[in-house]
């Protein structure tokens, strides 16, 4: 849609005003992210992210070739979202040795892996040391891996175990092998849905101070928002506000990725999942909302390929990447496959449209794909 056309349709949605500020570059507050996301017309607020998202990376989609790695699936938190948690003795439990860990990224070295996403249950029991081997050995196995490594969550429990401050243990994981950390964990910081679904758990002050001292350590993240379970939309509204106000600060934050419900098999599958309209409206208002976040990511092993390819015209410019072995939606009844080629990574984004880039994690170009082969 051109600028005058989405100015007519925002006319007729009644959003007007806040294309002007789009269009005049000026910030959102948090009123206009509550009508965007209250809007009925799904196409004017894709098509006013599409517009920001195509000054920001023009027709650029970005990929990267990674690899996940869940160590461990034991965790004490019981957070009634998911589905991937277990106690010792239940069905599936297991927790990854260090080598075992190693054995995974050994296994792809024949492939163009730049990196490891590597997050897991929290688990009291593993010692301080554990995370500390864990990140020398997978570096031990492939020394050039970009290790991005354990949300918030685990930072607070491995902070715990060490009986040590935040500025000292990532003093001592960065000189392990930890180059950056991913953006889980954050759910959703009102204090009500806190309480309700995830009490055990880290709150909203705590994940944003972890947040905000690895990036005072010179690591760089990503930041997420679990959205379609008991939240309001005024509580959505109130977390990017959070996230925003925090990267002002810092702008340690790379990229943010709103994580849609999964409810099969965890203690809220009798929730209905969000639906594919509430997806692209949850990319469309970050990227507009979240103006000092440089990329919004569509994981496409949770929002399924034909959804993550809309999302790329509603906002998005990043779609994750190979991924390989992932547990955590598959757990909660994702039917996506569990890995991707890159080379289907880079016809699904050509096909939607893009030019498909290969990024490492910190954005750094690898390749530009022109053509398909
Ligand atoms: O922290 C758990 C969420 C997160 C469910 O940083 C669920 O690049 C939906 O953070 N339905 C882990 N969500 C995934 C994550 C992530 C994914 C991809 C890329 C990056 C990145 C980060 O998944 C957890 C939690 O918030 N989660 N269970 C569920 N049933």
């Amino acid at each position: 849609m051109n600028e005058s056309l989405v100015l007519e349709r925002a006319r007729t949605a009644g959003l007007r005003d806040i294309a002007d500020k789009v269009l005049a570059r000026v910030r959102l507050d948090q009123d206009d992210a509550l009508r965007l996301y209250a809007a009925d017309d799904l196409n004017v607020v894709g098509a006013l992210a599409d517009l920001v998202r195509r000054r920001m990376h023009g027709n650029r989609a970005y990929f990267n070739v990674n690899q996940h790695i869940n160590y461990t699936n034991l965790c004490n938190k019981l957070c009634s979202f998911c589905a991937f948690q277990r106690l010792p003795g239940q069905p599936g439990a297991y927790c990854m040795t260090p080598d075992e860990a190693a054995q995974k990224i050994r296994e792809r070295l024949h492939e163009p892996v730049t990196e490891v996403h590597m997050v897991a249950g929290i688990w009291p029991k593993l010692p301080y040391s554990y995370y500390l081997d864990l990140l020398r050995a997978v570096k031990a196995a492939r020394p050039s891996i970009h290790v991005k490594a354990f949300t918030m969550v685990e930072i607070d429990e491995i902070a715990r175990v060490a009986k040590k401050s935040l500025p000292e243990v990532f003093a001592e994981l960065k000189e392990a092998g930890l180059d950056s950390l991913p953006g889980g964990g954050a759910e959703i910081f009102a204090e009500r849905v806190h309480q309700e679904i995830f009490p055990l758990k880290i709150g909203a002050d705590r994940w944003l101070e972890i947040a905000r001292e690895a990036h005072r350590a010179g690591l760089r993240s990503n930041c997420t928002m679990l959205y379609g379970h008991i939240e309001t939309l005024e509580e959505r509204v109130d977390h990017l506000n959070r996230l925003r106000e925090l990267q002002d600060e810092t702008g340690g934050f790379q990229t943010f990725i709103p994580l849609s419900f999964h409810p099969d098999n965890s203690d809220m599958a009798h929730l209905p999942a969000p639906t594919a309209h509430d997806d692209l409206k949850n990319i469309a208002v970050a990227r507009l909302f979240l103006d000092n976040v440089p990329h919004v990511k569509a994981y496409w092993i949770m929002l399924g390929i034909p959804v993550a390819q809309m999302a790329l015209s509603f906002g998005a410019d990043d779609i994750d990447g190979t991924v390989t072995e992932e547990r955590i939606y598959h757990d909660a009844g994702a039917t996506t496959p569990m890995a991707m080629s890159r080379k289907d990574l880079v016809r699904l984004l050509h096909d939607a449209g893009f030019e498909p880039v290969e990024r490492d994690t910190l954005y750094n170009v690898i390749a530009v794909e022109e053509s398909v082969a």
